[in-house]
Parts: structure tokens; sequence; C-alpha cells
């Protein structure tokens, strides 16, 4: 190696560096661009992340509002951009409702299908959660649902029961559901964000046990935190749901 220094003149020197820096400066943007080009944005659509229907603070004490930010602002907001890029995928899903898709998984193209199943489940399984509560929300249900919840169960009491065994059995990330099931209801655990529309069955009224829906506020309590939801159902939502199911 040279290290001469003395034997370049200093005019030379400055000109080598200079072209040095340039070609240096030309040949990393050329790197930039093949190494890490820019990620192309998340396609905006066809599905959207609507507004939550309360204040994220509505729900306190039973669901606080910083676990209700980061649910709704992050972990729906993530199902909703990756579903959105299996769409833009699978083009022929564009037009179709969110229901008509997870009802019909076995018709979404195989490349683009584990993925629908997972973001898709959790876009509508998270939509239908949000308006399954409500500030001064609880208590129990009225009129039909309740006769069908004590015909089937034998008492709202023993429905409780069986749905929150369900939810604290349910091993690992998933739901528990109040079903409509071919003219009856029905309690049932899915893993994960699968839906019961995708087993032939209609949601009524879910719980996520997904950890991100209560570990902030309730850690590793999830009994407390199922105990404390019971707090914020909205009867009302689930009562028109049982309506239209069984019309
Ligand atoms: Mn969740």
């Amino acid at each position: 190696m040279n290290t001469d220094h003395s034997l370049i003149s200093r005019r030379e020197a400055i000109a080598r560096a200079a072209l040095f820096s340039a070609a240096g400066a030309a040949s990393l943007a050329t790197l930039g661009a093949q190494a890490a080009p820019a990620a192309p944005a998340a396609p905006t659509g066809p599905f959207k992340l609507a507004p939550l229907p309360y204040p994220a603070d509505a729900l306190e004490p039973h669901v606080d509002a910083r676990t209700m930010e980061i649910h709704h602002g992050k972990h729906h907001a993530a199902y909703v951009a990756n579903l959105n890029r299996a769409v833009a995928e699978a083009p022929e899903l564009a037009g179709k409702s969110i229901e008509e898709i997870v009802r019909h998984l076995d018709r979404v193209p195989e490349k683009v299908r584990t993925t629908v199943r997972n973001n898709g489940g959790g876009h509508l399984n998270h939509e239908l959660f949000w308006q399954m509560m409500k500030k001064g929300g609880g208590g129990e249900p009225k009129g039909e649902l309740a006769a069908a919840i004590a015909g089937k169960f034998g008492s709202f009491g023993a429905f409780k029961d069986e749905f929150t065994k369900t939810a604290l059995g349910q091993f690992g990330s998933g739901w528990a559901w109040l079903s409509w099931d071919a003219g009856q209801l029905r309690v049932e655990g899915t893993p994960n964000q699968d839906s019961p529309l995708s087993y032939g069955r209609v949601p009524l009224l879910g719980i996520d046990v997904w950890e991100h829906a209560y570990y902030l506020k309730y850690q590793n309590r999830r009994a407390d935190y199922v105990a404390a939801w019971f707090n914020v159902v909205n009867w009302d939502f689930v009562a028109e749901r049982f309506a239209r199911a069984k019309a």
C-alpha cells in the first residue's frame, strides 16, 4: 500500500477526495435503493378501522383506557392493514364484506387464506367486540334473549358460568362466544382469531381472551378480567344480533 502522501500534491489530494466523496455518495445511494427499498405504503382499503364507538376511557375501571387505545389503535389496526395487504394480492376479495369472506374461507385463494383467516377474523372479531361493550353496560339481557338463555342454560347465572369456564379454559389466545347455532344458543371457544362464522354459526357475544386484551391491568388474572368484563356487556347490541340471527 502506498502511504507516501508527500508524492501527491495538495491540489491533487483535494481533487481525489472530492471525486471519492461524489462516487461514495452515489454508490451509497445506489446501495440504499437496492438493499432497503422503501416499503410500499400499506393499502388504505378496502377495509377500514372505524373509530371506537365511545371514548377509550368509557369502560373504566373494568377495561382501562390504555388497553383500549393499544388494543384498538395498534392491534386492530394491524389486522386491518394485514387484511388489506392480502386483499391487494387477491383482488377478487375486494368487493366482499368481511362477514362473507370469513364465512367462506374455503373460497379465499390459498396463497392468502391463512393471512385472511387470522387478520380478517381479527378485523371482524374486534369490530364486533367494541360494539359488544358499552359504558354503563352489564346486568342481564331482557326479553326474548333472556328467555332463550334461560331456556337453553337453565338460568342467566348458569349461562354466565359456562361462558366464563369457556373463556378461562381457552388455552393461549382466542375467544369465548355465545353463538347462534342452527336454531339454538351455544357457548363455544375459538382459537386465535377464528370466528364462529367460519364454523357455520353466528357470533352474538364474544370476549377476547388474548393477553393483549387484559394484561396491562390484570396481568395473568384472566378470571378477574372476565368477571369485570361482564359489567360492560352491551346486551342491547347482543339482543339485536340475536333477533337478526333467528329471523
Ligand atoms: Mn384483541
